[in-house]
């Protein structure tokens, strides 16, 4: 039975702030930091029961709010293979941190612990981890308490980027299987990357620095850490690697701050030189942005929609010279938010699927192929490999020199490549393993094709309940009527496309709008955000 007196005594140090709801949304539980004690202390207790529900395999717990300001944090749960927490779960999250008294907890784990049938004789193993924010560190303590009240074995891996800790989960539970994905440890996690990588890049001419914007968070010491496995076959340059700094996480830097201004951060004018490339990792480094000045100093950011025009480009490539294209079916997929133009650029190349926001929904569409390509426009993406395609790369006998080659380049994208998650230094190697393949510089990676210009707008409304969508997010059924004035309004601009939908992360309405010329499309967005508010 429930070990009721030592969750007892444990969550009464850990009580709910009276008044306050909390929802386990897309990014796990993520608000102000100073009110997210008792939700670590049970997800702790949570993890635990997730773990001897799956009969002990380890559960994963990330304390991050990635982009989010420094003042925020957020926890989220990493299911056994290294994946998001099943969705189920995530009411069950909500309805336990939702319990208002310490009884209330109890009351509502005895009733799920019936419900879903949970063996609590069996073994329970979470492994944790927090990024740099200043108040990660009392926020672990919660979470020790709640690991330490249902019982479980706890493993800290102290401060670790988002996909090192997805990593690990990965690593721990396929130890010794056939499936195993290498070392259950830091250096496990940099020599997945360094060894394909440096293989990649050996026949090619070598690559000029990279400098990487760490948004002065932890993917700064884990890069730092990483150029030393991956050496000179890519120097990097760090900037804003400042964790120690008090409010400069995500400030004016970081991925999130590219995207959403398009705008160069102000701390790299001096740093970045006209032609160079350079990137920006979010404030847990599973989001990716890359950006170079052109000789006139101006500014041109490749998001995660060019990222997948990059890396679809090169795999249909390999897989085609191989001498698999028959054997191996690639898709992308992408969500409402990807330029229409890249939507246009890749159905021209291969399928593409349109799913709603969220990991979750692009990962699940992308298990659908033997290859399966997922990027948001945020930058947060990665590349599934099937694990009968995983096993036919190894059988495989190539029948020339030339389908040997592209043979060898796969393995090693397979290798390289994070399938757990995305990840901002996964993908920022492989982009780079592309570009060094084929002699671009960011400029020909650019022109790919030409961005549709984009405007995404916020908008406060009373009730973002109201708003519901269908057809991934493009178009609204709720409230009445409003999709039919927001279709009238898109008729009239040329290349217009918009659509409204409720953001799972901010009690806000997103709107977003994209036409042929710069000015109409601002002009759209802000008319179509007058029809919500
Ligand atoms: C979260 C999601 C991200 C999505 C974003 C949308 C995960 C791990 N992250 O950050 O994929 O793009 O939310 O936010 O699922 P929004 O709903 O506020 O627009
Ligand atoms: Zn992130």
């Amino acid at each position: 039975s429930l070990p009721v007196e030592s969750i007892r005594a444990l969550s009464d140090l850990h009580p709910k702030p009276a008044s306050l709801r909390f929802q386990y949304g897309t990014a796990g539980f993520r608000t102000l930091a100073s009110v997210l004690d008792s939700v670590l202390f049970r997800v702790g207790v949570l993890a635990g029961l997730r773990s001897k529900k799956l009969d002990g395999k380890t559960i994963g717990v990330m304390v991050t709010a990635s982009h989010n300001p420094e003042q925020d944090n957020g926890v989220k749960l990493v299911d056994p293979r290294g994946e998001m927490l099943d969705t189920s779960w995530e009411l069950h999250a909500t309805a336990l941190s939702n319990a208002q008294t310490t009884d209330d907890f109890i009351g509502e784990l005895e009733k799920f612990v019936q419900a879903l049938k949970i063996d609590l004789s069996k073994p329970a193993r979470v492994v944790y981890a927090r990024d740099t924010r200043p108040s990660g560190d009392a926020l672990v303590s919660s979470l020790e308490d709640g690991i330490k009240a249902i019982g479980a074995e706890g493993r800290n891996v102290g401060v670790t980027t988002t996909p090192v800790l997805h990593y690990l989960v990965r690593a721990i539970n396929t130890k010794g299987t056939k499936e195993s994905y290498g070392e259950d440890s830091e250096e496990g996690y940099f020599l997945k990357l360094a060894t394909p990588f440096k293989k990649l890049v050996s026949t090619r001419p070598a690559l000029s620095p990279l400098l990487i914007d760490c948004a002065n968070g932890v993917g700064a010491p884990i890069a730092e850490r990483l150029a030393e496995h991956i050496g000179t076959s890519l120097p990097f340059i760090l900037e804003n690697a400042s964790i120690t700094t008090p409010g400069a996480l995500n400030n004016a830097c970081g991925a999130d701050y590219v995207k959403t201004s398009q705008k160069l951060p102000p701390s790299l004018a001096g740093p970045l030189q006209p032609s160079q490339r350079g990137c920006s990792l979010d404030g847990d480094a599973d989001r990716l942005m890359y950006f170079y000045l052109d000789e006139q100093s101006q500014f041109h950011m490749l998001d995660g929609d060019k990222i997948a025009a990059l890396v679809s480009d090169f795999i249909v490539d390999l897989v085609k010279t191989s001498g698999l294209d028959s054997q191996i079916k690639l898709g992308v997929v992408q969500t409402a938010y990807a330029n229409g133009a890249s939507t246009k650029y890749l159905s021209e190349r291969l399928p593409v699927k349109c799913v709603p926001t969220g990991v979750k929904h692009l990962h699940h569409a992308a298990e659908h192929y033997n290859i399966g390509i997922y990027f948001e426009a945020n930058g947060h993406g990665t590349v599934l490999f099937s694990q009968a395609t995983q096993d036919l790369l190894q059988s495989y006998t190539p029948s020339t020199p030339a389908q040997s080659t592209a043979l060898d380049h796969l393995r090693n994208v397979n290798q390289l490549i994070n399938q757990t998650v995305g990840d901002a230094l996964s993908d920022m190697l492989l982009v780079e393993a592309v570009l060094a393949h084929r002699a671009y510089s960011g400029i020909e990676w650019d022109s790919l094709y030409v961005d549709l210009p984009n405007r995404l707008v916020k908008v406060v409304v009373a009730d973002r309940t109201q708003f519901k969508t269908e057809d991934a997010e493009r178009r609204l059924v709720s409230p009445a009527g409003l999709q039919d004035k927001i279709n009238e309004l898109v008729r009239r601009y040329e290349g217009g496309r918009s659509f409204v939908r409720p953001s799972g992360t901010e009690d806000v309405v997103r709107v977003y709008a994209e036409a042929s010329m710069k000015s109409q499309t601002d002009e759209l967005a802000f008319r179509v955000a007058g029809l919500v508010y």
